[in-house]
């Protein structure tokens, strides 16, 4: 029979949802995460990670730990936050801290590197039987035809033809996932950015792309293949079909998620209206304060959830 388990907010529940798709691992006798360097031999990972209840992701790892220096101080929790340490201090690929039940991990730029960091993180919520886990992705982004510093919550993540979808090469053929997110989470979200104050945000599609430069439509790369209008039109259209911003990690972010069973929102500030120019020209301390929006935002979301406001 299925444990009797304890749901955030404390209710009774019979079922016990299995984040991971894969009957390989049950025949492993070690896990190695090797990427987190963790393992299911070396680390007691239902102690260390069972208590779990959100995650958030972010590309960079100084960002990632000022946030779970915000939100340690936000949960009001004992010990000094400028003293939390990186749980991944065995490997330099990416840091990850854990907060009461908060985990704050960075994943670097891009699908390839997010989705290493998916697998592991993954496979650990399964190991340290975690259950009732809400991921969010708290990150950056150029805006489509919205003021800089505006938050978009992601309603459908897309990929470079405004379809939501991500497609992966699995033993030379491609596979296509739906990226369809959390809608409770997402109007949720939305309801907490109305309850706060300097956090103007939007629900719409966010458009992700492999590259930054010729893949986002940008003039400014190394390499250029198309037309200031070429570039114009192709924004109109993807406004046209909702896209509201564009970053690299949100078509990957939500397939995995959605496969896994695990609910998810993408959360992304924008820096820059692509309509308007390419180049990040906002001073550092403007851009440090847009980045910040949606880390108050999910600070808000998971303060109402666990009943601090
Ligand atoms: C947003 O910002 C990064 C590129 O500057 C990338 O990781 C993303 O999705
Ligand atoms: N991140 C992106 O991927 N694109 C931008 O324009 C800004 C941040």
């Amino acid at each position: 029979m299925a444990p009797i388990l304890l749901n955030c907010m404390g209710n009774e529940r019979n079922e016990y949802i299995k984040y991971v798709k894969n009957p390989n691992l049950e025949t492993m006798e070690e896990d190695i995460l090797y990427h987190l360097s963790l393992s299911t031999k070396t680390h007691n990972l239902p102690e260390m990670f069972g208590d779990i209840k959100f995650v958030c992701v972010g590309g960079s790892a100084n960002r990632m730990k000022a946030f779970a220096q915000f939100i340690h101080k936000e949960l009001e929790l004992s010990g000094n936050p400028e003293e939390i340490t990186d749980i991944c201090e065995g490997t330099d690929r990416y840091c990850m801290y854990k907060v009461g039940p908060v985990l704050s991990i960075s994943h670097g730029m891009g699908v390839p590197s997010i989705s290493i960091m998916l697998h592991e993180l993954i496979k650990l919520l399964h190991h340290a039987q975690c259950q009732d886990v809400v991921l969010f992705r708290l990150g950056t982004s150029g805006g489509v035809g919205l003021a800089p510093g505006t938050v978009v919550v992601t309603e459908k993540a897309v990929d470079y033809s405004f379809q939501p979808q991500f497609e992966q090469v699995v033993l030379g053929k491609v596979i296509t996932r739906s990226t369809e997110l959390d809608e409770e989470v997402a109007s949720e979200l939305l309801q907490c950015s109305s309850e706060l104050q300097n956090i103007p945000t939007v629900i719409g599609n966010t458009m992700c792309t492999h590259d930054f430069y010729e893949g986002q439509g940008r003039l400014d790369g190394a390499l250029c293949s198309f037309s200031h209008e070429d570039k114009l039109e192709y924004l109109r259209k993807a406004y046209d079909a909702g896209v509201r911003n564009i970053e690299m990690e949100s078509t990957v972010f939500a397939a995995m998620c959605r496969v896994c069973g695990l609910k998810a929102a993408v959360v992304c500030v924008t820096l820059l209206n692509r309509f308007e120019g390419d180049q990040i020209k906002s001073p550092h301390d403007v851009l440090v304060e847009y980045q910040q929006r949606p880390q108050i935002l999910v600070s808000h979301f998971i303060k109402k959830r666990l009943g601090y406001v």
